[in-house]
């Protein structure tokens, strides 16, 4: 018995220790070691679609700022490759982007053929699976909204809830943990 509540609450600290990381925000760099680039053709949405962003996380593009920038536009320059009027613009080679609502956010390469060759990336921040929208909703007629952001319907107070839902994951484990350990010892 002693050993399986051992075994058990290791178990439960492993968890307990993979949502920590979410609680301080994930750092991704896009492409992974590959970067910001259009040498080889980096599908950078296939690149997204294996990851699960959430509010708080940062999205770091790293690129040569001899040959590439970093667009932060709306979904409907996204879609048409338009860099005319992006919302944030970032020439310095090393750009952050704080997460800071849930949905959709549209970055692209500004340096005129990049984005139609590919160097864009569409990141979807989700809360915990309660809240995920399961897509978004339908564009505006006049365009997304001048933040460059598509927010989803949960959008209003979600981030809050976000972090409840970690904190009481959190404290779910640690209490548990600490339960378990207590009737080891
Ligand atoms: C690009 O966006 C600008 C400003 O939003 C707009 O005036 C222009 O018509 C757009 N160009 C294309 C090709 O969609
Ligand atoms: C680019 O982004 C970095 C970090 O996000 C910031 O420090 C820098 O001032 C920005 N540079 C330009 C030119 O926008
Ligand atoms: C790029 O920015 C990140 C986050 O702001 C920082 O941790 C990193 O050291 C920077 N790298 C370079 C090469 O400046
Ligand atoms: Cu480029």
């Amino acid at each position: 018995m002693g050993l399986s509540s051992f075994a058990t609450a290791s178990v439960f600290l492993a968890l307990f220790l993979q949502v920590l990381p979410s609680c301080y925000g994930a750092v991704y760099k896009v492409g992974d070691s590959v970067g910001w680039t259009t040498i080889g053709n980096p599908d950078y949405n296939k690149w997204a679609s294996s990851k699960t962003f959430h509010v708080g996380d940062i999205i770091l593009f790293q690129y040569n700022a001899q040959y590439h920038n970093v667009m932060l536009v709306t979904r409907t320059d996204y879609k048409a490759c338009n860099t005319s009027a992006p919302v944030e613009k970032n020439t310095s080679g090393n750009y952050s982007y704080t997460i800071t609502t849930l949905g959709h956010h549209y970055f692209l390469c500004g340096v005129p053929g990049h984005c139609q060759s590919g160097q864009k990336v569409e990141i979807n921040a989700v809360g915990s699976s309660s809240v995920a929208p399961a897509s978004a909703p339908a564009p505006s007629p006049s365009g997304s909204s001048p933040s460059g952001v598509t927010p989803s319907p949960a959008a209003g107070g979600a981030p809050l809830n976000l972090m409840a839902g970690v904190s009481a994951k959190l404290w779910w484990a640690l209490g548990i943990f600490a339960v378990l350990v207590s009737g080891f010892a």
